[in-house]
């Protein structure tokens, strides 16, 4: 659906002109719903490495957690809105430079859902995968367990737009904006860290602020 081509990081501010092309033309069309989503009025970069994206909501969203756990559950998007809502503020960090203060997030920890599916001793590390058909993340299981790692229904105190991308994407606080996966649909516990999209392109799996990928931003926290 984000009608753009094979795009990255490495092409950023090419990105940035084709999402703003694209907004700008649905916004034409609709003037009442995506003027809010364009950039400038916050900041964000829109970012995917996909050419197309489908939408998913309420009636098709779905979320797996499966692997080395007991019990394997997929959750719809009212099943994750009936659970326990955590909100977070802090500046989000892209590992390009580029920084936008006091973003509130709001969703459901990813700790819960990990106690929930019960996690077998084996396990170590978690996998994430995304709608897109192409994206996916990691996290060491301490790093999942932290409280500032959300799966999140809610940014900037709305639902988590197409763009930014919604119904669900993953929340990592403390590490550059990469690890939070966008079109989160599957969440897979594994015995070891496979790395991800931009990990496989050599940017570091632990994402640390500050103190990975040779930048010294200071921390989000
Ligand atoms: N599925 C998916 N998630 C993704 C990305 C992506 O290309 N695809 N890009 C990552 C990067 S590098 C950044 S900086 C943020 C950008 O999030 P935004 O588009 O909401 O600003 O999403 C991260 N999550
Ligand atoms: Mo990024």
């Amino acid at each position: 659906m984000l009608g753009l081509g094979a795009v990255g990081v490495a092409t950023a501010p090419y990105v940035q002109r084709g999402m703003e092309a694209f907004l700008g033309a649905a916004a034409d069309k609709d003037p009442t719903g995506l003027s809010g989503l364009l950039p400038n009025g916050g900041g964000f970069r829109y970012y995917s490495v996909a050419a197309s994206v489908p939408r998913k909501d309420a009636r098709n969203y779905r979320l797996t957690i499966d692997g080395l756990v007991e019990n394997p559950t997929t959750y719809t998007l009212a099943d994750l809105r009936s659970l326990p809502q955590t909100r977070v503020v802090r500046d989000v960090q892209c590992v390009t430079g580029w920084r936008v203060p006091d973003t509130p997030f709001e969703g459901v920890k990813l700790s819960h859902l990990l106690d929930a599916a019960g996690v077998r001793p084996e396990g170590r590390a978690i996998r994430f995968t995304c709608f897109d058909g192409t994206y996916s993340e990691s996290l060491t299981l301490s790093q999942a367990r932290r409280d500032d790692v959300l799966v999140a229904l809610r940014m900037q105190d709305k639902p988590v737009s197409h763009a930014h991308g919604g119904p669900v994407r993953l929340y990592v606080a403390p590490m550059y904006f990469y690890k939070s996966a966008k079109w989160l649909s599957g969440i897979t516990v594994t015995p070891g860290v496979v790395p991800g999209y931009w990990e496989e392109r050599g940017y570091d799996v632990d994402a640390w602020v500050g103190r990975s990928n040779g930048r010294t931003d200071a921390p989000t926290v």
